[in-house]
């Protein structure tokens, strides 16, 4: 009984720091809307114009706005808007619907030993932090993990990412700045092998993606990986930073087209107002969204949920 309340209470902690992150969003995107649903008397095209405005200038991407728009001129049409709250409560359905497909969490296969997680992205999008967090999650469910210090470009990085591997008694392979990432990622794959680690955690560096040589060298690290497990990489996440808003979209697609992503991580989510870009993402890339970032601190990473993200918005 007590343990169940216990968990109550955890779940709400969680959702309120969940509101609390988005908080920018919300008082800049969905308030709008919700002010401008429930302040009006007549339910009619213009305030459907209006609120396609204010979908369009958060970032929510023509198709996603489209989407919404539709739905409910269809129901206006069919007289199905009765009042207000009606209005909003389909408004806050259809953009559950739109976020749904992406909610894939990230799964650790134990016939794979190790999993390996290679993680992507540009500088600062937070792949190095986010690596940390999500080794403390893993390190919760006891499997052993052991990481790679694949940004060798940033002499800062590996110590980084060793101290914090000392602090959370996470192994880390590294070797000197300045050399070769590949080299480096493979070393810790045959020790990962040999000590029959759970899950390899990669970090990479994260040039412009102007540089054409950034995404030769991620080739180069799947290619290394697969001489010591055919089927390795078995996760490539993109880390984005969503407050870059519509430029997150053209890096995914980079990033995708030269080495096919198969999980998101969306950071940032609490620094910015752009929040509606998850709309823009999910409609666009159709690639699962394995966690959301609202917050410096590991409660901060959390896996992503469609309908608590959207409440969260509106509540
Ligand atoms: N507010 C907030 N800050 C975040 C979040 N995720 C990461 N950060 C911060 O973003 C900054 C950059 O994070 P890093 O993890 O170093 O980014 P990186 O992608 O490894 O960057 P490079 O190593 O330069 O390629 C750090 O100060 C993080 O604490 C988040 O969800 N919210
Ligand atoms: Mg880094």
């Amino acid at each position: 009984m007590l343990l169940k309340q216990n968990k109550e209470s955890e779940k709400k902690g969680l959702f309120t720091r969940l509101k609390e992150g988005l908080a920018k969003t919300r008082s800049r995107f969905t308030q709008n809307i919700s002010q401008l649903i429930l302040g009006k008397k007549t339910l009619d095209k213009e305030l459907l114009d209006l609120i396609e405005m204010q979908l369009l200038s958060a970032d929510v991407g023509i198709e996603s706005t489209q989407q919404l728009i539709h739905t409910l001129t269809e129901k206006l049409s069919r007289h199905e808007l009765n009042n207000s709250e009606t209005v909003l409560k389909i408004l806050q359905d259809e953009m559950k619907k739109i976020l749904l497909p992406a909610q894939i969490p990230l799964s650790i296969f134990s016939d794979k030993k190790p999993f390996v997680i290679l993680m992507v992205g540009m500088n600062g999008a937070g792949k190095t932090t986010t690596i940390g967090k999500i080794a403390k999650k893993l390190q919760i469910e006891n499997k052993s993990i052991l990481l790679a210090a694949g940004d060798t470009f940033r002499a800062a990085a590996i110590e980084q990412l060793q101290v914090w591997g000392e602090r959370n008694q996470i192994p880390v392979v590294s070797q000197q700045s300045g050399a070769d990432t590949a080299a480096v990622i493979y070393d810790a794959m045959e020790s990962a092998k040999s000590r029959a680690v759970d899950v390899l955690i990669a970090d990479t560096a994260g040039r412009l993606h102007t540089q054409t040589n950034l995404m030769e060298e991620l080739k180069k690290i799947k290619r290394v990986l697969t001489k010591l497990d055919a089927t390795a990489p078995h996760e490539i996440l993109l880390v984005l930073d969503a407050s870059i808003g519509q430029n997150a979209l053209t890096q995914a697609k980079q990033f995708n087209e030269a080495i096919g992503v198969t999980g998101l991580v969306l950071t940032k989510l609490d620094g910015t107002a752009k929040g509606g870009i998850i709309f823009a993402i999910t409609n666009q890339l159709k690639l699962p969204i394995r966690f959301i970032g609202v917050g410096e601190g590991i409660d901060d990473l959390r896996p992503f949920d469609a309908n608590e993200f959207v409440n969260a918005l509106f509540e």
